[in-house]
């Protein structure tokens, strides 16, 4: 009996009884119109204008073309959406009925059954209202008015004696890029952009959960949960925990509580023993553990459940000889960070669904990156974001939300962001990714170096209200706000810390260096210009040919229904209007070409050919920057280029197109943030080989084999010798005098690393490295034999050439998909295997294959 009794009660358990109801509204039925127009048209929430207009037939694709400057009215127009809600007699048993907006973008009026119940004027915090006194029982009317964000930012901004650099954008709390980026269009959006629900509850609810870690040792974590919970009356109540939400009739741990009426904190520890530690990728498994909490009085009042990894972050911040350190230690180890810098998946965030949130974290895991930095000019990510780099052991740098502009001073301003701030910090801090908040991206930096005093011909006086202003936000303001709601970590005020253009920013905190695509600088001071923490830095290359084709380049719109590989022959097909509506950098174009040149052939007359030598460019470049920051460890310890994804199809700085191609740099980045890598360098008449390990074990017994080969595969020279590789460390392993390859020609030479573990000889890196400019290489055609093969249910193929052929791009008819390599070497008379993702099976896929390479972009 007892034993059945505790199956129905587990069973049970899995069902809330909880009195506390949250009912989204997104189901319901939602209109939209123009404010001032009469026909009303169907809505999806959550959403944006734009995508309402997109879906109605209204509007043309923004994406598409130039379409988006003809899209321009959308921001200066106010916008009304409508729903009819339920409300039934039994929901209005409870003594609260609540309506919540998780987010609003963003200058919104809300009128139920036209009584104004809330004006919110920030898309980055969220929106509640007690409705009990208005709302009646069965339909009641909600609408939402949005107002025009470019209109209102610029009557704030005129409010101003002087113009603060950002313009109208600063002034709303809303994505700044939107606005228009150096990567994205110009599409000021509004919207209900979160979900929207119903709460009813009586008695008491918990607000809010904030867990810490009191005690982690290997034998035993405890951790304090604190609750705040709201309550409208004196009465006895308890709080419960259980493991894995498992609620039973005995066993979980319970305090009693004297509750009062108005709104209290109480903490509640738990044990755990033989902690299973959270890591971050390359580390070990990013553990959790999840917990349920019940607060009950005479019946369940409300339920949370969180998940938690136990784990210590610390960014180590010091003065040393050098200048000032910059490194993280997760659970008391240095860890280099490699990884990059993310913006949102779409200009419509809620397009980004849960399935590309976890495509992309999961592919950020796979090309071993260990940190993502969220930059301030998006948005504070949506829960999905944290969940998946949670379970992928991804740390996460978390910017606020400003970036590249001066923002206002005022108390009504000031207090916004304060509470915006603080419900972001509610919101994510339990999330063990998260390693560190940081004030804004390049505020500190544009002020003090981007000439904006002369720009703006700002007098003594204004130069001094705003850096007060900036001093207010940033220094005191937000370092404040995070101390109180969340101790645990470090608080940075402004990424970098020291602009490029000093010798400073590479001895102190983190930097971004833009000497290489901002400053024409050349790829190999990437080698000479390190800093500490290298947070951004990067190299523009196009998107893949379909990504394009999505675009309409192609000017004959048939063309888009055209394999692929027929493309490579359309060039006279292009609309340049098009290609440059893609293109937001001032000189995008103009700089891939001049970097293009330096190290390349101009392709011949096709633009699918350029798109791959640019991608090859900015492989080459990322590839020279991660390797150069990675010999340098200690001294550097960070690598995140810019950037990882884009909003919309663009030429830019992303490793992964819109529509989820990876460039060449992404297959490069994957290969270059490998735990153990070879690096080879010259420097004059020497060359020095590396072996970087970010292993946590040293490795007592490798083997480095080396030759020296020339493009039909003869090898010239070879040796082998046995190397010991510390944990977490970069040296130089050996090293020769170009000397020795006096006889030979180098442009028809290679020379080739490879490390073996000493007791299988299996293979832990290899290298491919060359003497000579891309362009300087005497490639010959190849000819090639390929195989088909099924390894463990996924499909391969396997290429062999006759020759090197160098930067294999390889595609196959039809379908659009990341290979497990791509736009690689391919050895001469070696075979190399590729692998399709695993849900993707394809009929004579051998005759599909389609290999270009650089050679190729010689041809007539
Ligand atoms: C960085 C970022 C962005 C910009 C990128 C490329 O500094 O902070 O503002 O898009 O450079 O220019």
């Amino acid at each position: 009996m007892k034993f059945l009794f505790s199956i129905l009660f587990s069973f049970l358990s899995l069902f809330s009884f909880s009195q506390k109801i949250e009912r989204s509204l997104t189901q319901s039925s939602w209109q939209f119109k123009k404010m001032d127009d009469t026909n009303w048209y169907p809505a999806i929430v959550p959403g944006t204008i734009h995508t309402d207009l997109l879906y109605n037939h209204l509007i043309p694709d923004p994406y598409f073309g130039d379409n988006e400057k003809k899209l321009q009215w959308i921001d200066t127009t106010d916008w009304e959406y409508q729903s009819m809600i339920e409300i039934t007699q039994q929901d209005f048993l409870k003594d609260h009925v609540e309506l919540h907006f998780k987010g609003l973008d963003t200058y919104a009026k809300v009128y139920l059954n036209d009584s104004l119940i809330i004006q919110a004027d920030n898309m980055f915090r969220s929106w509640s209202a007690d409705i009990k006194q208005i709302a009646k029982i069965g339909k009641n009317k909600l609408t939402i008015v949005f107002g025009s964000p470019t209109k209102r930012g610029q009557e704030e901004a005129k409010k101003l004696p002087y113009t603060l650099p950002g313009e109208e954008k600063v002034f709303t709390r809303k994505a700044q890029y939107q606005y228009g980026w150096d990567w994205g269009p110009r599409l000021v959006t509004c919207g209900i952009w979160k979900d929207v629900q119903l709460i009813f509850w009586n008695t008491a609810h918990i607000q809010t959960i904030q867990s810490n870690q009191e005690i982690l040792t290997d034998s035993l974590a405890r951790v304090v949960f604190s609750f705040t919970i709201e309550s409208d009356a004196d009465c006895n109540a308890s709080i419960s925990i259980a493991r894995n939400n498992y609620f039973n009739t005995h066993g979980n741990f319970t305090k009693l509580l004297k509750l009062k009426k108005g709104i209290h904190q109480y903490d509640l520890r738990q044990i755990i023993k033989n902690p299973k530690l959270w890591w971050c990728n390359g580390l070990g498994k990013p553990n959790l553990y999840s917990f349920g909490f019940r607060l009950v009085s005479d019946s369940i009042l409300d339920e949370k459940t969180i998940s938690i990894g136990l784990r210590t972050i610390e960014l180590v911040n010091k003065k040393d000889s050098i200048g000032s350190s910059f490194y993280f230690k997760v659970n008391g180890k240095p860890v280099f960070m490699k990884g990059a810098n993310y913006i949102p998946q779409d200009n419509f965030v809620p397009r980004v669904s849960k399935d590309k949130y976890e495509w992309m974290i999961k592919n950020a895991a796979d090309a071993n990156m260990n940190m993502l930095r969220v930059w301030g000019g998006g948005i504070y990510e949506q829960d999905d974001f944290y969940e998946q780099c949670d379970q992928n052991g991804i740390l996460v740098w978390q910017d606020f939300m400003f970036a590249c502009a001066m923002y206002p001073g005022d108390s009504s301003f000031v207090n916004n962001v304060a509470i915006e701030v603080k419900e972001q910090l509610e919101r994510l801090r339990n999330h063990p990714c998260i390693a560190l908040w940081c004030g804004n991206n390049e505020v500190d930096e544009g002020w003090k170096n981007w000439g904006w005093q002369k720009q703006y011909h700002y007098s003594q006086k204004d130069s001094t209200i705003i850096a007060q202003s900036n001093d207010l936000l940033f220094n005191q303001q937000l370092r404040k706000i995070v101390t109180t709601y969340d101790g645990s970590r470090a608080y940075w005020p402004s990424s970098p810390s020291i602009g490029w253009g000093h010798k400073e920013s590479l001895l102190n905190g983190d930097s971004h260096y833009w000497g290489v695509w901002w400053g024409m600088e050349p790829f190999e001071n990437y080698t000479t210009k390190t800093g500490r923490f290298v947070s951004e830095y990067g190299f523009q290359g196009m998107p893949a040919v379909s990504t394009l084709s999505s675009m309409g380049v192609f000017k004959n719109s048939n063309l888009q229904d055209k394999k692929i590989a027929d493309l490579l022959h359309t060039s006279n097909d292009i609309d340049s209007t098009v290609l440059k509506a893609h293109q937001k950098h001032p000189t995008g174009y103009e700089t891939i070409k001049t970097y293009l040149l330096r190290d390349y052939k101009m392709p011949t007359n096709h633009l699918e050919y350029f798109a791959y030598v640019s991608q090859l460019l900015q492989a080459d470049g990322l590839r020279t920057a991660i390797e150069a920051h990675r010999r340098k460890k200690p001294y550097c310890m960070g690598s995140l280029y810019w950037q990882l994804n884009d909003c919309w199809p663009v030429t830019s700085w992303s490793s992964i197109d819109y529509n989820h191609y990876f460039k060449a740099a992404h297959y490069q980045v994957k290969r270059s943030f490998k735990d153990v890598i070879i690096s080879v360098t010259q420097d004059r008449d020497s060359c020095f080989v590396y072996v970087i390990s970010d292993l946590q074990e040293s490795i007592k017994y490798a083997q480095l084999k080396i030759s020296f080969r020339n493009f039909d595969g003869k090898v010239i020279w070879s040796n082998s010798i046995p190397v010991m590789i510390d944990s977490n460390s970069s040296k130089i392993v050996y090293a020769f005098s170009k000397g020795l390859l006096k006889d030979y020609s180098l442009n028809n030479l290679y020379l080739q690393t490879e490390l073996h573990l000493h007791e299988n000889d299996s293979l832990l890196a290899d290298n491919i490295y060359y003497f000579v400019k891309p362009k300087d290489l005497q490639l010959k055609k190849a000819g090639y034999t390929i195989t088909e093969g099924i390894i463990q249910n996924v499909q391969s193929f396997t290429i062999k050439a006759t020759t090197l052929v160098k930067n294999a791009m390889i595609s196959i008819d039809d379908v659009g998909i990341n290979l497990s390599e791509n736009y690689v070497d391919l050895l001469p008379n070696k075979t190399k295997t590729f692998y399709l993702p695993k849900h993707i099976s394809i009929k004579n896929l051998k005759d599909k294959i389609k290999i270009v390479s650089l050679i190729d972009t010689y041809q007539p």
